[in-house]
């Protein structure tokens, strides 16, 4: 199919060049010169100017008309002012849209070329430099003073009551957090992350565990690298040589050196070559590692030791109200795949990232907000119907609030979708009991923190891979 529509199009090319041709032809033996164009042609083409603007006008109206409104009503309080900003920035756009595509196309078709007539001709107007300056001026100023005040609203300081819920995105997926019963979030550090803690929530004993986890992977690579048979081989020739040279000393053509600086160093040297002797016999210590191997592991054993580093950076302080920053994450909430909001109260959405740019866009709330790592970002919203009355309102049983990402963040991009579920206040309170807190002490002693500094050497590397 694809191979017809394209020999249709090679075909038709083809045609046309034959037709130039003949028209060449025919204006040569008609003994007319190809740049005189007679006025019909003239005439036709001023014509052909105007079909095209009403054509033109005729697809942005119908584009404008299929697909320019959003499908659902607004579901939150800004909702309806982000609206009625779009419709004012619309209705600015679209008259100077048609103003100007109507001057173009207009003067084209009637100020076409006659020979009878001569052009007007100015080089400069004050009068109108002013106005086609000063006029789009204050329009810009007031879209811009406008947009501003709009973006103010919803990006101003929450209420004293407002619901905070962070929303974490990383490749490819969301997931909120509820701050929990003292209504802060914990403290969170990409240090920290792990299969069993995503968001990096920093505890004492998090903390302690990844320490004495990236502690333990350290000792176990320094053995390894310090018992690797051809490195200790290597070092044991290379100090016997130092050795050897001394021994030498006097005989053969270097024999000049000082004597006292030496006597200290050949200690030192003898004490390390029966270091190396020692742990030579201890074949079942030994380990034998390719260059490349050794490498990867020295790499290995840098990145631990700098991620040791930045968790000992790690410091300790509190919120305003006293809560320490390292305690305020232990009834945190964390939910994926769905998150719940309650109808008529206002919700802080804070923002963060893993790894690229995302973006959380909520169309049916109209609201969006770049999710960017290492700078947390922020709004307010209000939603104002819940999901079972837009449910009603759309006729759609199966509708649905979604979070979204909207920024092209990688190959599987599409698949970052996220449910949002609007409810009545005391169905979200339900809900809301039901999702557990991050660290629940009452029910077993053993302490999720261990479980969650399991593999944080892995993660770690990956997390220094992605940086
Ligand atoms: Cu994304």
């Amino acid at each position: 199919m694809k191979l017809l529509i394209l020999l249709v199009v090679v075909i038709g090319l083809v045609a046309i060049v034959q037709l130039a041709k003949v028209y060449q032809l025919t204006s040569s033996l008609r003994e007319r010169r190809e740049e005189d164009i007679s006025e019909a042609d003239n005439r036709l083409n001023g014509g052909l100017f105007l079909a095209f603007m009403v054509l033109f006008y005729a697809s942005v109206i119908w584009l404008v008309a299929r697909y320019g409104d959003y499908a659902l009503p607004s579901a939150s309080l800004h909702g309806e002012a982000v609206d009625t900003l779009m419709g004012f920035n619309m209705a600015i756009i679209f008259a100077v849209f048609f103003l100007v595509n109507t001057l173009l196309f207009w003067f084209a078709a009637k100020y076409y070329y006659r020979p009878d007539r001569k052009a007007h001709f100015f080089a400069h107007d004050n009068r109108l430099e002013l106005v086609w300056t000063v006029i789009p001026s204050i329009v810009l100023a007031v879209i811009i003073a406008y947009g501003l005040s709009t973006w103010n609203q919803m990006t101003g300081a929450p209420a004293d009551d407002a619901l905070r819920v962070e929303i974490y995105s990383k490749q490819f997926d969301w997931t909120a957090r509820y701050p929990g019963n003292d209504g802060e979030f914990g403290l969170s550090n990409y240090n920290l992350i792990t299969p069993t803690n995503p968001l990096g929530i920093v505890t004492s004993e998090g903390l302690e565990a990844s320490m004495a986890e990236v502690e333990k992977g350290i000792a176990k690579l320094e053995k390894e690298l310090n018992h690797e048979r051809g490195h200790l081989l290597a070092e044991q020739a290379e100090l016997e040589e130092m050795l050897h040279g001394h021994d030498h000393h006097g005989h053969g053509d270097h024999g000049d050196h000082g004597d006292h600086g030496h006597a200290v160093d050949n200690s030192a040297i003898e004490a390390r070559l029966h270091e190396i002797e020692a742990l030579l016999e201890n074949e079942s210590a030994l380990t034998i590692l390719t260059d490349a191997a050794y490498e990867a592991k020295e790499d290995k054993l840098n990145r631990l030791k700098r991620h040791r580093q930045r968790l000992s950076e790690i410091a300790e302080f509190d919120y305003d109200g006293g809560l320490s920053a390292w305690t305020a994450g232990n009834d945190d909430r964390i939910v994926k795949g769905e998150f719940h909001l309650p109808v008529g109260r206002e919700v802080e959405m804070v923002f963060r990232s893993r790894d690229v740019i995302h973006s959380a866009y909520m169309p049916q709330f109209r609201a969006q907000m770049n999710t960017v790592p290492g700078v947390p970002t922020r709004f307010k919203m209000t939603p104002t119907i819940t999901t079972d009355s837009m449910r009603f309102i759309t006729g759609d049983e199966n509708f649905d609030y979604v979070l979204l990402c909207n920024k092209v963040c990688g190959a599987a991009h599409f698949n970052m979708e996220m449910k949002i579920v609007v409810e009545t206040q005391e169905q979200y309170d339900a809900w809301l009991k039901e999702q557990k807190e991050y660290l629940v002490k009452e029910e077993s002693e053993e302490a999720p923190a261990t479980e969650q500094a399991v593999e944080v050497e892995e993660s770690s590397e990956q997390i220094t891979a992605q940086l």
